[in-house]
This record gives C-alpha cells, structure tokens and sequence, in this order.
C-alpha cells in the first residue's frame, strides 16, 4: 500500500485537493471515522462520558491515529466533540454515552450569555492543545496531515437551546424567529469560541480545518442566510489568515450549497443527497468538495457499494475532491469494508476521472469521451 496522505513525497495529496490542485489518487478519509465501528476504540475508550476521555491526552492521540493505521486513510481528524468549548468555559454540557450532547440547563435568556464568556484555549481545554501536538507528532513520520475542527454556530446553539438532540428544532427556530437580537447574540458569542478553538488547534499543529454545520439542512435557504451565514462566515473568515484549509460540512443541505460555498470555505462537504457533479454547479468553480458515499451503503454487499463509490469518484472528476461519507460513519458498519474503500479509492488514479458524467440519474461512467469537462476551475486543472 503507497504511505497514506503522501503524493509522490509532496505535500500530503489530501492538502493538495482542498487547494484543487492534481493528486495522483483523491484522498480519502470518513467522519467519525474514530471510534464506533473500531473494535480496538472500544477496547481503549473505556465507560463514562466522551469529555472525561478527551481529558487524556495520551488517549486521545491513540483513539485519533487507530484508524490512520487501520485503514490507511489520508487525513486523521482529531478525537473531540463539537460541544468541547462550550463544556470547557462552564456552560454546563454533558454527552451522555449512545444519545449525545445534554444540556441540564437550556439556554432561554439573554441571561444565560454569561455563561458563554470567551474561550482560553491554553487554559480551559489545555488538554486539547496537548492531545493535538501529540496527535501531531505521531502522524508526522506517517506523512498524515491532522484536521482539527469546530461545531458551526447554528448546530451547537441547537444543542443549547434544545437541551439535547433534536429532530424538529422548535424551540430553536422559535429563539431565531422570536428574538432575533439575542439569537445574533448566542450565535456570535458561539463564532469567537469556535475561532478560539479551531486557532489554538491550528497552532498547535492541525492541517486543516472543518467546521461542523450537521443541523444546517433544518433551515430554509431563507433562515439560512439570516440566522445560521453570518455566524459560519465569521469563523471561516476569522480562520482564514491561519493559512490551512477550511471544510465546511452539513446534513441535507443540497438547496443551501451556493449559500454554504458563499459562507467563505475553501472546502464544502456534500451529503448523498446530491451527486458531486450537481453539487459541483451549486458551489462553483473554485472550491473542492468533500463526500459522499451514502453511509449506509457501506452495510451493502461489496458490490454494491464498489458500484457507488466508483460513482462518486467519476461524478467527482479526480480533481478537488475528497472523498468521504456523506455523513459519519454509522457504529454498525464492517471496518473491513471501510478498508476495502479505501483501497478502492487509492487503486483509481486520479487521472481517469478526469471527465465527469452528464448530471441526473444514469449519467455514464468518469470515462465517458463525451462529457464535459470538470466545473472545477481551469487553474486547478493544469
Ligand atoms: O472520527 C471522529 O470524527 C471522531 C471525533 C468526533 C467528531 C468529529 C466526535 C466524537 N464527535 C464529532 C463531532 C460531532 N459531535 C458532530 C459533528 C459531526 C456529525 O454530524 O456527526 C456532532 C453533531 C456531534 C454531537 C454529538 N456528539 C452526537 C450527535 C447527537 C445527535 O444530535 O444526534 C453524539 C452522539 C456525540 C457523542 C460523540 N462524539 C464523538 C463520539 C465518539 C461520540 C459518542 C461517544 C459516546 O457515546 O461515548
């Protein structure tokens, strides 16, 4: 197997394709690709809250290099939680194991913005800081760049006034329609904290970014823009000077993509929902796109999902595509089958996915002579 994450001993090729440059594979790598599936995650991660493990460093870059050395993928993402800074500065969250981010305590009041003052990273999640340079270190000799991450704006605000996970976003929807002054508020005091997270992992040593929007596909276009843009666009814009590339992910949100792409990310994750090469008009030249093999595909007979993880490279075009799960993976899959992927995707050279197929259903193989060439931009091409 070639030495993951490397591209002929250049920059990592999973660097290479956030910036649309050529690859000679599309990089691959799966969220929530720590844990879950892996049985020897279960055997390191022990019982009790996710938060009292990311309290140990040490763990924390085991857990965050077991499927690097798995399934040789090309990028690690950091084992962490996108309610980790909100936890950190006291607000008062807990996960509770097989359900997700709890909150005693919802946020109802312009009162309870006091308890979300700033984040300091060295002081309040200094194990973070360590876990990453650890990480870091350990992927280094790898050749593997580490991507550090944040949970955008709107989806970890839906925690906090939801009180937990959700599938209507009622009382969510009713604080940014009800009470747009303190919505803006909750939202902006949630940007500084993603910023001071995503900087301190930057620093110490993280390769790229995602900013972690899962809720997003709830909104409207029309919501989006009002209550969920302006908060994601200052993260990514306040990240930008960091010089690493910025992903930026949901769930369902297919008719939100040109407003995602427009947010300021140099990278836009895509559920299944859409093929790439749809999703490639939506976001516009310039951009890479990361996704988006259905995850529950990867519980299919090999064939199936061989079938349609080469058709999300064809309709990827090879160039300024990560490829990915269109969301995270799901704790019941095979890890043997992740494996296969990932071989899959590295066996493919990048070169003859070149030409994208005709958009809709049946659209042909990534060998088609007849279609047209990738909306990624010219620049990226040469
Ligand atoms: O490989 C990895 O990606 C592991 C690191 C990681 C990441 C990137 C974890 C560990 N959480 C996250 C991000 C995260 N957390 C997101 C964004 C990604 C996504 O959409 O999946 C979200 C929405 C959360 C919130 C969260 N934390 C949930 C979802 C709840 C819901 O609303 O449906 C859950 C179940 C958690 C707990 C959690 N986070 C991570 C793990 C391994 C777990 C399970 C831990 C446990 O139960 O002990």
């Amino acid at each position: 197997m070639p030495a993951p994450g490397q591209d002929g001993g250049e920059e990592p090729r999973f660097l290479r394709a956030c910036r649309g440059l050529p690859v000679d594979r599309v990089p691959v790598w799966f969220m929530r690709q720590a844990g879950r599936a892996l049985p020897e995650y279960r055997a390191a991660r022990g019982t009790g809250s996710i938060l009292q493990a990311i309290a140990d460093p040490a763990l924390v870059a085991e857990l965050t290099l077991q499927p690097v050395r798995r399934y040789g993928v090309d990028a690690a993402i950091l084992f962490s939680d996108i309610v980790v800074p909100v936890a950190a500065v006291g607000f008062g969250v807990d996960v509770e194991p097989g359900r997700g981010p709890v909150v005693a305590e919802p946020f109802r009041s312009a009162r309870d913005l006091d308890r979300l003052r700033p984040l300091e990273p060295e002081v309040d999640t200094p194990a973070v800081v360590e876990a990453t340079r650890l990480a870091v270190d350990l992927l280094r000799p790898l050749g593997v760049p580490l991507i550090g991450f944040a949970g955008a704006p709107f989806t970890v605000a839906s925690y906090l006034v939801e009180g937990g996970p959700s599938r209507t976003y009622a009382r969510t929807k009713a604080l940014m329609h009800g009470d747009p002054a303190l919505w803006a508020a909750l939202t902006d005091r949630l940007a500084d904290l993603a910023v001071a997270s995503l900087l301190s992992q930057v620093a110490a040593g993280a390769a790229a970014v995602q900013l972690f929007d899962s809720w997003a596909g709830a909104l409207s276009p029309q919501q989006y823009e009002r209550f969920a843009r302006p908060a994601s666009a200052k993260v990514l814009a306040a990240v930008a000077g960091a010089g690493v590339p910025r992903i930026h992910f949901g769930v369902g949100t297919g008719e939100l993509l040109p407003q995602m792409a427009a947010a300021g990310a140099d990278v836009v994750g895509v559920d299944w929902r859409v093929p790439l090469d749809e999703a490639r008009r939506r976001v516009g030249s310039g951009r890479a796109l990361q996704g988006n093999l259905d995850p529950a595909l990867c519980l299919a007979p090999w064939p199936a999902v061989e079938e349609a993880a080469l058709d999300v490279l064809a309709r990827g075009g090879g160039t300024g595509h990560i490829f990915n799960l269109g969301h995270g993976v799901l704790p019941e899959t095979d890890p043997d089958v992740l494996e296969r992927l990932v071989a899959l995707v590295h066996d493919t050279p990048a070169g003859t996915l070149s030409r994208p197929p005709a958009a809709g259903p049946g659209g042909g193989s990534g060998r088609d002579p007849e279609a047209g060439p990738s909306a990624w931009s010219a620049e990226g091409r040469r």
